[in-house]
């Protein structure tokens, strides 16, 4: 097993990995920056070590430093955990070309699944279904693009293959507007991501984003874990995801999720993943995958009982996975609220000194976050706080136990978005469960 492991993040996901860790009887090492020597993740490590000041360029995106804060300790493996550099291929390659085991896919498959044409190509040809679409890049010649865009049907939006999670796309109505919007998203799409490439897909307007989690070995197993449905969101920023999702058959749940495991079978996919689909009138659209640990992976773990943390540390070390696929049963229903130091109204980030702390909990709660009472939420991060994840046997009472624990918890001091949450929470279309992706911007009155 690997002795001693580099948890190269910050917030509750570094808290999260070293709880693993620690399960698992493996030392740990955090590594931070100037504003986190106070995260409670650094304070409880085994071993901490400072890679540079507050900005994250200069801290958590800064590979050589991380590098060498595992060459120094002496550690013997790197987790990532998301966002930073989780899904660099040249960072996954540095860390194994540096002697040490990178926890997460190999470094070529990170380049495959960043690069969403040759995503869509794999995917397509191991049998996923994708959204009807160019088939390949878009070329230099507007009369193809065209003839394309009239197959299809329009409305079709033109996405940059080098972006993905909301970056770099434009839908288009007619004809009349192609040209200029392929040009516009081609050249954002250079300075944005050194990549000019585009590709078409025919639009969907109303659809569910739904995605699969995945683990695979090193030894060609792979399994599923079911979904989950991530559609309530406001500018590509997840705010509630739920597992399972709302109205999915076991049959679709299981058709689906296998050709899922087997494409990981067939590309060699080590770790896990997540394959994101758009989900509308009954069908699933592969768009694009995510090839490391989730925000949202509490919600499958609390319906799967699977430590998907602990997963990925065993198959990296080269373990097999630790289940079968007729192992795996999906019990109840889990729902997790993101918990953002944001003004509730305007969504301005709202750092600060946290001065009052009260946890909520009960059965079927689970809080993952680092805040403490004194905590100060830098300003140089991402706003998420904490993830409040509630289950149940059921969905009714999974939201209940949500409201519950929303009213019972108490942070003071900064402004946070829980009442926004009670109020999606209390929504009726919430209730009854499957909302499209422009639920909470509508009702947001955006
Ligand atoms: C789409 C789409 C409709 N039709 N593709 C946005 C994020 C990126 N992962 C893909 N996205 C979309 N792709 C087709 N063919 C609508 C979106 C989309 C979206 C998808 C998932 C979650 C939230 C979204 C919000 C706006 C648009």
């Amino acid at each position: 097993m690997l002795d001693k492991i580099v948890i190269a993040n910050r917030g509750e996901i570094a808290l999260r990995i070293l709880r693993a860790c620690r399960q698992m009887g493996i030392k740990t090492v955090a590594v931070h920056s100037e504003a986190d020597r106070s995260q409670k993740h650094v304070l409880l490590a085994d071993e901490s070590v400072c890679i540079g000041p507050a900005p994250s360029t200069e801290s958590y995106l800064n590979m050589p430093a991380i590098i060498s804060a595992a060459e120094v300790t002496d550690a013997m493996a790197i987790h990532p955990g998301y966002g930073f550099l989780s899904e660099n291929a040249d960072f996954a390659e540095r860390v194994e070309n540096s002697g040490f085991v990178y926890i997460g896919p190999r470094a070529e498959t990170i380049r495959l699944m960043g690069d969403k044409v040759s995503a869509i190509a794999a995917m397509k040809a191991a049998g996923i279904p994708c959204v009807p679409g160019s088939d390949g890049p878009l070329g230099e010649s507007i009369e193809e693009s065209a003839r394309c865009a009239r197959e299809l049907g329009y409305p079709v939006i033109i996405k940059a293959s080098g972006g993905g999670g909301g970056r770099g796309m434009r839908v288009v109505h007619t004809e009349a507007t192609l040209l200029n919007a392929i040009t516009v998203t081609r050249s954002e799409a250079m300075s944005a991501f050194g990549n000019d490439t585009l590709y078409m897909e025919k639009f969907l307007d109303h659809p569910r984003h739904i995605e699969f989690q995945v683990m695979a070995d090193a030894h060609g197993n792979a399994v599923h874990l079911g979904e989950r449905d991530c559609s309530m969101q406001r500018r590509h920023q997840k705010v509630i995801e739920e597992a399972p999702a709302p109205g999915i058959t076991e049959d679709q749940r299981q058709a689906i999720g296998e050709r899922c495991a087997e494409a990981c079978r067939e590309i060699g996919y080590r770790g896990a993943g997540t394959f994101e689909f758009l989900y509308q009138d009954d069908e699933f659209f592969f768009i694009e995958m995510n090839t490391r640990l989730q925000v949202e992976h509490p919600v499958t773990e609390m319906v799967t009982g699977v430590d998907i943390v602990a997963e990925q540390i065993r198959v990296a070390a080269g373990h097999p996975l630790s289940m079968r696929q007729q192992d795996v049963e999906i019990r109840g229903h889990a729902i997790e609220c993101r918990i953002n130091a944001e003004d509730p109204k305007n969504f301005m980030p709202c750092p600060g000194p946290i001065n009052q702390w009260h946890a909520p909990g009960g059965p079927g709660v689970r809080l993952d976050t680092h805040i403490y009472n004194g905590y100060v939420v830098p300003p140089f991060y991402d706003s998420m706080i904490g993830k409040l994840i509630c289950w149940g046997n059921d969905r009714t009472i999974a939201i209940s136990r949500m409201q519950q624990s929303l009213s019972e918890m108490v942070i003071e001091g900064i402004k946070t978005n829980i009442p926004l949450h009670q109020e999606i929470c209390s929504h009726s279309a919430f209730k009854t469960g499957g909302t499209d992706i422009h639920y909470l911007e509508k009702r947001l009155g955006l």
